[in-house]
């Protein structure tokens, strides 16, 4: 490799200037503008995050116990702000012209849910192609009479990672109640590879750090996460630890503006001055997929390290004491890094022996080191494997289980990891079965159920005949979408519970409902009065939150009322199913929690608004290892990549990235600030020699084609713009959810079944 691979990060030529700063205030001002929200809005942002007020709807990054006076960041406040909009989609909406189901579906994303809050409950008129509102009691006699008639396997419940705990614990009691575990959840499609892999290696289906690790860690080593866009909170921990002369080693192939530098909004002299902290030290541009390959090259030099200080009679390097003691597979693993080329490394990894030297020299050098990842790991062929090669190079120093150290995967959906805590899972082993039959003396089914990858499946080959979703929008979130669509339409039943108009309301079965809910910042006034909610964020803390805002429509139910309406109407009567007392105090359901799970939940009513929350607890943490051999285990690798797919002539590896206007599938906007994209969307960013060598000009119009081996289908989006951009050779990058079109269902992690959105294999032509 003749050039050095690590990046001078401030050297680019998309580089717009800093996250946070100016910037991410117009960003905030922008949106409040276009949303039309009542200047009441921004009092709920004042509120977000802090105890007794509103925990924030967009990502689970973790609320301190000191909290500043603004304790929200850019992409909070406009996730806030997109759900407190005056926008209003009413049944006038689905009355006017031009706004029959099928004409709807022109729309962008971003249009149909600017459409605005939804108002009523809706059902689908298949005579006229539209919507029409509907009484909730006819709604939930109805649902609940076709759910009674239809297989009990056939039925899926999908949660999207946001309702809380309350609403999500009744709902896997539905599920069970009804008869089956068909309880995937958005996480299959993120970090079900940590729930899987992570378990595997440290016996945690969670990650390990808590706030006081970030505290007094000296060290990041930082792997296809996006904080400038996605968890824009945990620049102030990472701006804290370079103000106190900590490390930050980055490896992604895109240069990510808040992993480069950050001016802190919540500070007026910074402000003022644009006084930039300089985040990564150094930027390693890995090539998608090419992780394993890196953190093989790391362990290397720790190994050789530790090998010359020992043969020196110096220090060791490697915590010898710690590995006897708490691990195993460290011989072979040892071995295979002594063996392991430079060259093969170079060539997987995309980086250079030097830059791999200079990354590893710093992690040798470190006393407290926290390995941080997210999408990037997650969503490959082989995404258990990357998390395994971190957990390797945590181990080689005992940085898991110390305090200022540990494995910290950064979660995404608010409640995401907290739904799962409480049962929605569709592995039987993962629930407390019987407890269930204990306290509702009934028998849960034992049977798995199914995975959002086997749910869609079960579409394509007609299957799945129902679908309740809690949340989300599967249709526009998962793989192979044109097929997707298909299958969607083709059901019995589709029963959605939404806050806005989205892409999977435009595909109805023969009878579908949209079921609109209150959002999180809006007061919950039940028979016992005002209801707080809970979740669960990415350090297992459980926060309770209190809505203040006026619901957007008279006729909005809350989530945990939506589904105790649609399980009365649907399942026979038994005394100990109270689902009306449960919805007229959501005290009565935490407590139901507690005594499913008392040793996670204990005195749940008495400690939820503790400030920063309550902490869950994680064994591992505590070097305790939840796995087979009792252990912590570290991983041979049997490849050098995370790929399911070799390297051939003119096929690449697409990653799929969100812009910092949008989350998930909700469209805010075409401004990607960071990336310097205005505008549109339909973007394909690939390295300037790839393009010259396919052929191609900057600004071309081109279209990318599944290459995929694993079937014949055919897969393709056209009309994208080719963006010349600073990426690593043979990776291009597009748009999530636009690109979802060419990835294959069957395209997933080997262990989770997490579909591998990172690394999608494409050939590119002229349009
Ligand atoms: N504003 C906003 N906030 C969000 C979301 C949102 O859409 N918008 N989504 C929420 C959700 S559900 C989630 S899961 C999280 C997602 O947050 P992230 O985990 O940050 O997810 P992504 O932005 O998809 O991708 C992460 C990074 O992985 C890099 N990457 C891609 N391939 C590789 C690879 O092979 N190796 C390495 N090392 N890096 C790679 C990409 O360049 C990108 O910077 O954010 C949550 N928060
Ligand atoms: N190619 C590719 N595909 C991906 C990814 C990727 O990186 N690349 N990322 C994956 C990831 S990490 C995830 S988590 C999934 C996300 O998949 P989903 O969770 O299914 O999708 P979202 O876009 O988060 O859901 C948006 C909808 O949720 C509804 N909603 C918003 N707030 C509320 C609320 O308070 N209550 C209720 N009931 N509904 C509400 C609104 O109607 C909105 O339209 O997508 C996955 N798909
Ligand atoms: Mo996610």
């Amino acid at each position: 490799m003749a050039e050095d691979s690590k990046t001078n990060a401030k050297d680019l030529p998309h580089s717009p200037g800093p996250a946070g700063g100016w910037g991410s205030m117009k960003g905030i001002a922008r949106i409040y503008a276009e949303t039309s929200a009542s200047p009441g809005a921004l009092e709920s942002l004042r509120r977000l995050n802090k105890p007794k007020g509103v925990m924030c709807v967009s990502c689970a990054w973790p609320k301190p116990a000191n909290y500043s006076a603004f304790e929200f960041c850019e992409n909070g406040a406009k996730a806030t702000l997109w759900e407190l909009t005056g926008d209003r989609c009413t049944p006038a909406f689905f009355a006017e012209d031009g706004h029959t189901v099928t004409q709807l579906r022109e729309w962008s994303d971003h249009e149909l849910e600017k459409s605005g809050r939804l108002t009523h409950p809706m059902k689908y008129n298949a005579a006229t192609d539209r919507y029409v509102a509907i009484e909730w009691d006819d709604a939930f006699a109805e649902i609940g009479a076709t759910l009674r008639e239809l297989p009990r396997d056939d039925v899926v419940f999908y949660a999207s990672g946001h309702a809380g705990l309350e609403a999500s614990y009744l709902y896997a009691l539905l599920a069970r109640a009804y008869g089956n575990n068909n309880l995937p959840q958005s996480s299959n499609m993120c970090h079900e590879t940590t729930s899987v892999g992570l378990t595997k290696v440290i016996g945690s289906p969670v990650g390990t750090v808590t706030f006081d690790d970030l505290a007094e860690t000296e060290c990041y080593f930082y792997f296809g996460q996006n904080p400038g866009t996605n968890s824009p909170r945990f620049l102030h921990n990472l701006k804290d630890l370079k103000e106190r002369g900590g490390k930050i080693v980055t490896f992604n192939p895109v240069i990510e503006q808040g992993l480069v530098s950050f001016v802190d909004p919540q500070n007026p002299l910074a402000m003022m001055t644009g006084k930039e902290t300089i985040i990564s030290d150094q930027y390693h541009q890995v090539k998608s997929g090419g992780d394993v390959a890196a953190l093989l090259g790391l362990c290397k030099v720790v190994v050789e390290a530790d090998d010359k200080a020992q043969k020196a009679g110096a220090r060791e390097v490697i915590d010898h004491e710690f590995i006897a003691q708490h691990t195993t597979g460290f011989d072979d693993f040892i071995a295979c890094c002594r063996d392991a080329r430079w060259a093969d490394i170079e060539q997987a990894s995309g980086l250079t022996e030097a830059a791999l030297r200079d990354a590893a020299q710093v992690y040798i050098e470190a006393e407290k080191v926290i390995g941080v990842y997210g999408m990037g790991f997650t969503q490959h062929t082989h995404g258990a494997l990357n998390i395994a090669m971190l957990v390797n190079l945590l181990l080689l120093k005992g940085n898991i289980g110390r305090p200022g150290t540990g494995c910290c995967p950064v979660r995404g959906h608010s409640n995401v990891q907290g739904q799962r805590t409480v049962g929605i899972a569709e592995k039987a082993h993962l629930v407390p079965l019987d407890k269930l039959k204990e306290l509702f003396d009934f028998d849960p089914p034992t049977k798995d159920g199914m995975h959002v990858v086997d749910a869609v499946q079960g579409l394509i080959d007609r299957k799945v005949r129902g679908f309740i979703s809690l949340g989300g929008n599967l249709v526009r979130a998962v793989p192979d979408q044109k097929r997707m669509e298909e299958g969607w339409a083709s059901q019995d039943l589709v029963v959605m519970v939404s806050t806005k108009l989205n892409r999977s309301h435009l595909y109805p079965g023969k009878q579908a409902y949209i079921l609109p809910c209150l959002g999180r910042s809006e007061v919950d006034e039940q028979a016992s009065g005002n209801q707080a909610v809970t979740s669960e964020d990415s350090f297992s803390m459980i926060n309770g939150s209190v809505g203040h805002r006026p619901p957007a429509s008279e006729h909005l139910k809350s989530e945990l009322a939506i589904v105790t309406g649609i399980a009365k109407a649907t399942l026979d009567p038994n005394p100990k199913l109270k689902w009306d007392a449960w919805t007229g105090d959501y005290a009565l359901v935490r407590d139901l929690i507690e005594a499913t799970y008392p040793d996670d939940f204990h005195d749940f009513n008495k400690r939820m608004f503790e400030a920063g929350g309550f902490w869950r607890g994680n064994p591992a943490a505590q070097r305790v290892w939840k796995t087979d051999s009792g252990k912590a285990v570290i991983t041979t690798p049997p490849q050098l990549t995370s790929l399911g797919f070799e390297d051939r002539p003119g096929r690449y590896r697409l990653l799929t990235m969100r812009s910092n206007d949008q989350f998930n599938t909700t469209i805010y906007g075409y401004s990607d600030r960071f990336r310097g994209i205005e505008g549109t969307r339909d973007v394909v960013l690939m390295n300037p020699d790839d393009i010259a060598e396919a052929g191609l000009k900057d600004g071309d119009t081109v279209r990318l084609v599944s290459d995929y081996d694993g079937d014949t289908v055919e897969r393709h989006l056209g009309g994208l713009k080719l963006v010349a951009y600073k990426l690593p050779r043979g990776t291009i990058a597009g748009y999530y959810p636009e690109c979802n079109v060419l990835v294959p269902i069957t395209h997933h992690d080997e262990l989770s079944k997490t579909p591998a959105s990172k690394s999608v294999p494409v050939r590119i032509e002229a349009a």
